[in-house]
């Protein structure tokens, strides 16, 4: 059994694709990201960055944790022996496009969300991270309008760890969503991403993680303004995990 620690967002999502697209049993835990049960020494020690999702695979001798999202695909791609080629050099493009998942998309649209849910007053960082999420949401598009997926010919790990974002993507920002014209000169990509929003395994996965959505929202509205700013870093930076008890009381 593997159990994923996890709350409504596109970086759980991958993970639970992936388990739907393989058939394999998995469990959903809810974490409560807002008031900071990821920055627990029992969390930290299942994933020393502090953030979800964490696969924990329950087959093994003993429990075997996975943070970084695009690992725990990797991990359930090995056990599946399915998403990712063996081959050097189709294995190589598939890692790259991974990684362009892992390194820009998710970053990038990360703080676009940022500053365009939670910044109101701030226009600079909005504008650097509107115009990088639109140059990349331009960069799948040039590449799925020349592949029918972005490693190739096969559906992978790049989609599956990609399509999350785009998803938010389309629901929150102006770029996609501005009026009359969705998904303005973006038609390779929106034919990729109704693609996959028709695989059998999708519906069941969006459906999985929505579940979730009572418990984000409660545990939002139990956070109160500290524990706000501490989970979006607008506070003193805050290295508490790393000190000693006999430290922190000093
Ligand atoms: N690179 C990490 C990013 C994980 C991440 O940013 N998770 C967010 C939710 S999508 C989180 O845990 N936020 C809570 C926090 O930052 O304290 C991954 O892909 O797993």
């Amino acid at each position: 059994m593997i159990e994923i620690l996890g709350m409504t967002s596109p970086n759980v999502l991958k993970l639970v694709l992936m388990l739907e697209e393989c058939g394999l049993a998995y469990r959903l835990r809810h974490v409560d990201v807002f008031t900071g049960e990821q920055r627990t020494p029992e969390f930290l020690a299942l994933n020393p960055s502090g953030k979800v999702p964490v696969l924990i695979d329950h087959a093994q001798d003993a429990p075997f944790a996975v943070f970084e999202s695009a690992a725990g695909l990797l991990y359930l791609a090995e056990r599946a022996g399915r998403f990712l080629p063996a081959v050097a050099m189709p294995r190589s493009i598939a890692l790259q496009w991974l990684m362009f998942q892992t390194a820009s998309i998710g970053p990038m649209f990360g703080q676009y969300v940022h500053f365009f849910r939670y910044a109101p007053t701030e226009t600079y960082g909005l504008k650097r991270y509107e115009s990088e999420v639109a140059r990349l949401l331009g960069v799948l598009d040039t590449r799925l309008a020349q592949s029918p997926w972005l490693a190739g010919d096969d559906y992978g790990l790049a989609d599956i760890a990609t399509w999350p974002w785009v998803r938010t993507a389309d629901a929150i920002f102006p770029l996609l969503t501005d009026g009359r014209d969705r998904w303005r000169g973006l038609p390779a990509l929106r034919r990729w991403f109704d693609r996959v929003a028709e695989r059998p395994a999708t519906p069941r996965a969006t459906a999985a993680l929505d579940a979730l959505l009572p418990a984000d929202r409660a545990a939002f509205g139990r956070a109160d303004a500290d524990a706000l700013d501490r989970f979006f870093g607008r506070g003193r930076h805050d290295h508490s995990h790393k000190l000693t008890g006999a430290e922190t009381a000093q």
